[in-house]
């Protein structure tokens, strides 16, 4: 096992894998920009480094400064978090090629999945169910375009392969509309990613966003941990997660969760992933695959007992995978709430001082948190200051924790979205379950006009 490893991140996540580390007895090195100087989580690591001023493009993207603080600290290994460097391929090459462990994925596995072409290729050939669409990526003849959105049949979605989160697509509805919207979507990718490549899909009109976890070991060993539905999200923003997904049945958990463990197998996945899949009318149907550890992770640890940080540490050490399926038994329910400091309803950000702070507790919460009494949020960075997780026998056991929780839960000094969640755990649409991604934006809608 690692006796140092780098935490090359910030917030609540850099406070998750630094408790992870401490559990297994490993040494932590937290690199800071200067407007996380005075976290608590970097005081109470082993060692900090300082690897630059406040805005991300200078400090948490800073790849040379991170590789140097690992090397002044003598850290066996890198673990990058979500966001900032996580899928960032040449990140994970240089890391390795630096003699670090890089605690995620091969880094050509990165790069595969980071081209959403390539990823869906991969997948087609491991039996994934994708979305019906173009046969890889759309040619240039506009007869050719033309025939493929008649045989995928409208509406049909043009999406970028070096976007994905919801970045560099659009949506057709017509044949008239074709063409102008991917000479559009083309001329924005190569824009924003520097590649023009741009496939198409069966646009689905209500679906559920649904992923399943994986943990696979460098040794061809792969489990999957379930799934969670994401579909509360507002802009590509998740603010509600809940796992398992409301109506999945074992049956079909069972079946697309076999189908993502073999499909690691295959390809050669190493460490936690996420399938991250459309939900429509009984089917599943393939998007993208994030090859980091997710926000959303804890709903899938309070299921499982899986401790998936330590699960991405133990297997980049080379270890064999510790579970078998058979070991995994899904077990209640559990929801989380993401904690913005923003507005609840106009969602602007809204960062400064936490002059008063008192945490929700009680059996079956958790709270995944940097933030402290006398805290200052900086404003540098993404809203999002904490999660609050509520864990229940039942759907309706961990509802009814949250809606405690969440009435205990008091933040002042700045503005969080708390009153937000609140409404949303009163709402009986959603408490019924199994609502689609354009619930919350539909509901936010009714609201501002009037009708609710
Ligand atoms: C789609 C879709 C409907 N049909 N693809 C948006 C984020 C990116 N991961 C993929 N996205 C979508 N792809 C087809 N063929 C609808 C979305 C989508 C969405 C997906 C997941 C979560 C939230 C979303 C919000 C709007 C659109």
């Amino acid at each position: 096992m690692f006796e140092k490893i780098l935490i090359a991140n910030r917030g609540e996540i850099a406070l998750r894998i630094q408790r992870a580390c401490r559990e297994m007895g490993i040494k932590t090195v937290v690199v800071h920009s200067e407007a996380d100087r005075e976290a608590k989580y970097v005081k109470l690591a082993d060692e900090s480094v300082c690897i630059g001023p406040a805005p991300s493009g200078k400090s948490y993207l800073n790849i040379p400064a991170i590789i140097a603080a690992a090397e002044v600290t003598d850290a066996q290994a890198i673990h990058p978090g979500y966001g900032f460097l996580s899928e960032n391929a040449d990140f994970a090459e240089r890391v390795e090629q630096s003699g670090f462990v890089f605690i995620g994925p091969r880094p050509e596995t990165i790069r595969l999945m980071g081209d959403k072409v390539s990823a869906k290729d991969a997948m087609l050939a491991a039996k994934v169910p994708c979305v019906p669409g173009s046969e890889g990526a759309l040619p240039d003849s506009p007869e050719d375009i033309v025939r493929t959105a008649r045989k995928v049949g409208y509406p049909v979605i043009i999406k970028a392969a070096g976007g994905g989160g919801g970045r560099g697509m659009r949506v057709v509805h017509s044949e008239a509309a074709l063409l102008t919207a991917v000479s559009m979507t083309r001329a924005e990718a190569e824009a924003a990613f520097g590649n023009p490549t741009v496939y198409m899909e069966k646009f689905l009109e209500q679906p559920r966003h649904i992923e399943i976890q994986v943990l696979a070991d460098e040794y061809g060993n792969a489990i999957f941990l379930g799934e969670r539905d994401c579909s509360m999200q507002r802009r590509h923003q998740k603010i509600i997660e809940e796992a398992p997904a409301p109506g999945i049945t074992d049956k079909q958990r069972h079946q697309i969760g076999q189908v993502c463990a073999e499909a690691c197998s295959r390809i050669g996945y190493r460490g936690a992933g996420t399938f991250e899949f459309l939900y429509e009318n009984g089917g599943f149907y393939f998007i993208e695959m994030n090859t980091r550890v997710q926000v959303e992770h804890p709903v899938t640890e309070m299921i499982t007992g899986v401790d998936i940080v330590q699960e991405q540490i133990r297997i980049a050490a080379g270890e064999k995978l510790r579970y078998k399926q058979k070991d995994i038994v899904i077990r209640g329910h559990a929801m989380e709430c993401r904690i913005n400091a923003e507005d609840p309803f106009s969602f602007i950000p809204s960062p400064g001082k936490i002059d008063g702070y008192h945490p929700a507790g009680g059996p079956g919460i958790r709270i995944d948190s940097h933030i402290y009494q006398g805290y200052t949020v900086p404003s540098h960075y993404d809203s999002m200051i904490g999660k609050l997780i509520a864990y229940g026998d039942t759907r309706d056991q961990a509802i009814a924790r949250m809606r405690v929780a969440l009435s205990e839960m008091a933040i002042s000094g700045i503005k969080t979205n708390i009153p937000l969640h609140q409404e949303l755990f009163m709402d009986s649409t959603f408490v019924r379950g199994g609502t689609s991604i354009h619930y919350l934006e539909e509901r936010l809608a009714k609201l501002k006009k009037g009708s609710i």
